[in-house]
């Protein structure tokens, strides 16, 4: 049979080899890859371009409320087209559960609204902020069940912050069920202290907020998620790693054999705390939570990346506008407590990385391949199906231009956000086509896929739990608590 599209004369790189070839695909699938394939209908020359698995972004917040109850300013149309303008063709999102709402109806809502407009494959992690019993035992197992393999839980906010006594519950349900704990680990209290200290005695600019999520904040609480995990052997992802002692403390209980996975950002490769120090309100347009720190901590979080302490790259991006809508609730007025957190990435994350890490030497582009894509599929339950171009696979294909010079700009971005925290970066290569299961989603600047074409991806059993790591979780205090296997095996001794 014919193939439906060839991609031929490219240079494919996965997370484990680069290779020239040639790739053909039906339905959708690669079914073929191989020197010298006859052209299909539509054949692709993709010479001088790097032919990479398109990008899965497993952080990012899309048409979701914030904590504070803000509503981002990305839906899904704008925030999957902006994704696939970056070369990403997946996106993981969250469908946050607020303290009163029943997750079924969260659920069936972020489902409704993704179906009608995404552009690109998406899946969900559900924010869960109220743990009851039917919580626990009814809805988090029929979700999983439904393929949302993975849930967030937050150690500060005061309208999301569980309480170590219910990420216990939670950790523990999550293991027996094999759904991955993402944890946003920084220590509330600390945060509160320091904040109302601050509003106290009239520091209510923009850079005060990254004095009041102090480093030691993110790394006590990262320290006590990670004691959690080991207590009850279940593994968990510690999400947005910004600080040196972070990346360290993450480093140390790895060697010692936890069960902890960690996750960065660019704004922590290529944003500092001082960038927040501007005039007015400017300085707005660069928090997020945990906050950007110095020279120091971007230096550890790339070392956490090259060398496997920090496993994916996500953008976390977290768009809000320069206005009443997000960022300026009060105007001028607005204290750094009132604004929205978090800063747009999810278009720029991909070439940021390629420009800064494989284009400067840093990294290869299979590690390259590894952090944006290939990690992603298999920690979150993704994998065989997205991730790698391989035959069976879907065809989620990106072509890098690896000479092409890009000034960024907010103009040149598709989310609705309207600024950039990386106005004016030069950045070296960037994805000039993108395919998404064999079709066109993006072809030179132009958008050739249509709103609702997405499809959600269930998820199966994320890899980590699927590994022999995960069977300790024997021995007389588990059996004395009646602890199951994260694993799902019976784990014999
Ligand atoms: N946590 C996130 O994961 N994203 C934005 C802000 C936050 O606190
Ligand atoms: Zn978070
Ligand atoms: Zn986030």
């Amino acid at each position: 049979m014919a193939f439906d599209l060839t991609i031929r004369n490219g240079r494919i790189s996965n997370a484990d080899a680069t290779f020239e070839a040639d790739i053909g695909i039906q339905q959708g699938r690669i079914t073929a890859i191989a020197p010298g394939l006859p052209p299909g209908r539509e054949d692709v020359d993709a010479t001088g371009r790097w032919v990479l698995p398109g990008g899965i972004d497993s952080h990012c917040h899309i048409e979701q409320l914030s904590g504070m109850g803000v509503m981002c300013a990305d839906d899904f149309y704008s925030g999957t087209v902006s994704a696939a303008f970056g070369g990403t063709t997946t996106i993981l999102s969250f469908a946050a559960q607020h303290r009163n709402d029943s997750i079924p109806e969260v659920l069936a809502d972020y489902h409704r609204r993704a179906a009608e407009k995404a552009v690109i494959d998406y899946g969900f992690h559900l924010i869960l902020t109220h743990p009851d019993e039917q919580a626990l035992r009814e809805h988090l197992p029929r979700a999983v069940r439904d393929g949302i393999s993975s849930l967030k839980v937050y150690m500060t906010y005061d309208r999301l912050k569980l309480d170590d006594y219910q990420l216990l519950d939670v950790m523990d349900t999550a293991g027996e069920l094999g759904a991955l704990v993402m944890m946003h680990a920084e220590n509330h209290d600390m945060i509160r202290w320091v904040a109302h200290r601050l509003l106290e005695r009239g520091h209510t600019a923009p850079r005060f907020h990254a004095v009041a999520h102090d480093a030691l904040a993110e790394t006590e609480a990262t320290h006590r998620a990670i004691a959690l995990a080991r207590l009850i052997d279940v593994p968990v992802l510690i999400v947005h790693v910004a600080g040196r002692e972070t990346v360290d403390v993450i480093r140390a209980a790895q060697k010692l054999g936890a069960p902890v996975l960690a996750e960065s950002c660019p704004q922590y490769l290529f944003l500092e705390a001082r960038n927040s120090d501007l005039a007015g309100m400017e300085g707005a347009k660069f928090c997020c939570s945990p906050p950007p720190r110095d020279a120091d901590s971007q230096q550890a979080v790339w070392q956490g990346l090259l060398d496997g302490t920090l496993g994916v790259f996500s953008s976390d991006h977290a768009p809000y506008r320069f206005d009443a809508s997000g960022k300026l609730p009060k105007g001028e007025a607005t204290t750094f407590k009132e604004m929205a957190n978090g800063v747009p990435g999810i278009e720029l994350r991909l070439p940021l990385l390629f420009s800064e890490g494989v284009m400067s030497g840093r990294m290869s582009i299979e590690q390259f391949v590894a952090l944006t894509a290939t990690n992603h599929a298999r920690l979150y339950g993704l994998a065989p199906r997205k991730g790698s171009i391989a035959v069976g696979a879907d065809a989620d294909i990106a072509l890098w231009d690896p000479q092409r010079v890009v000034e960024v700009s907010a103009g040149l971005l598709h989310d609705n956000v309207g600024y950039t925290p990386y106005e004016g970066r030069r950045i070296t290569g960037w994805p000039t086509m993108v395919f998404s299961r064999g079709r066109y989603v993006v072809r030179d600047g132009e958008l050739l896929a249509a709103r609702g074409s997405g499809e959600f991806i269930p998820r199966g059993r994320p890899g980590v739990l699927r590994t022999a790591a995960s069977c300790a979780r024997r021995g007389e205090f588990s059996e004395l608590l009646g602890l199951k296997p994260a694993c799902g095996c019976d784990h014999p001794d």
